[in-house]
């Protein structure tokens, strides 16, 4: 099997309700079947800093040629309340110092990036209330963008649909919350699952981004292996080529019908598009 240059998995070391994850709970067999079918990268999905051990994860990626493409934080939120939108203070703090941990995780694991999706939770309040809790999460998240710079690692902003988030729904939104946070080393992750629900134009929207796109979620529109649904993934690719994009694109992608036919049908789509 060639290596998959560019394309990765998103994998949870710890079992997760959090659906679009392969082989969560078994890191081990995670790592051992993305690095069979040639990915270059796995992204970890990490609730807390405990969930791996860096220097025995450092051992097992060596040996099986795999680097972590980034590191997903959303389960924190949806579990254990630290959420950057939140209206509270003191949890909202609580979320930044938890990102400064895991930024600490990913220079451990020499993962390049860290992403700011899920974890920012649902913002609450009316017109004023809401635009106050919208300004809070942005100085959070200026917070958490001077960390990394400093550490060295990219923080990307995660675009995600409305029935799962009730702000930054679109890449324009991203990219104005990117120049509300004014920190030009922040980019952009757009997920093909999220943009098939609100984007009017995907091809049009990632265009947009051009250089401000750091990285780039594959799944179908049922999220599901890429290839086995209706994104056309060929106008994507041929789009990403465009903004002359060659960052990571990974498969967050439910494990159906389980998580060893989804890797396969993902790295049997990388196969076909590469050829
Ligand atoms: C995370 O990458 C994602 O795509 C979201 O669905 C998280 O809630
Ligand atoms: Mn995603």
């Amino acid at each position: 099997m060639r290596k998959l240059n560019h394309a990765g998995v998103a994998l949870s070391p710890r079992p997760s309700k959090f659906g679009p994850l392969l082989f969560a709970g078994d890191l081990n067999e995670g790592l051992n079947r993305a690095s069979q079918y040639g990915f270059e990268f796995v992204e970890l999905s990490i609730r807390s800093t405990d969930d791996v051990n860096p220097s025995d994860l450092n051992d097992r990626l060596e040996k099986l040629d795999l680097k972590v493409s980034a590191l997903a934080t959303g389960q924190a939120c949806l579990f254990d309340c630290l959420c950057v939108g939140s209206s509270d203070h003191q949890k909202r703090r609580n979320a930044v110092e938890h990102l400064k941990r895991i930024t600490l995780l990913a220079k451990a694991i020499h993962s390049a990036s860290v992403i700011i999706g899920g974890i920012r939770g649902f913002l609450s309040g009316e017109a004023e209330e809401r635009l106050q809790n919208y300004k809070n999460g942005v100085e959070a998240v200026r917070e958490c963008a001077f960390f990394m710079e400093e550490q060295g690692i990219q923080l990307l902003i995660e675009p995600i649909n409305r029935y799962e988030m009730n702000w930054i729904l679109t890449a324009q939104q991203g990219l104005e919350f990117l120049s509300d946070v004014g920190i030009g080393s922040v980019k952009l992750l757009l997920d093909t699952f999220h943009m098939n629900i609100e984007e009017s134009d995907t091809l049009a929207a990632l265009r947009d981004c051009g250089d401000r796109l750091g990285y780039v979620h594959f799944a179908d529109n049922t999220r599901h292996a890429p290839g086995t649904g209706q994104i056309d993934f060929i106008s994507i690719l041929r789009t990403l080529k465009s903004i002359s994009y060659t960052g990571p694109m990974v498969a967050e992608i439910l494990p159906i019908p389980d998580d060893l036919t989804a890797i396969r049908y993902t790295a049997e789509f990388w196969e076909k598009v590469q050829a």
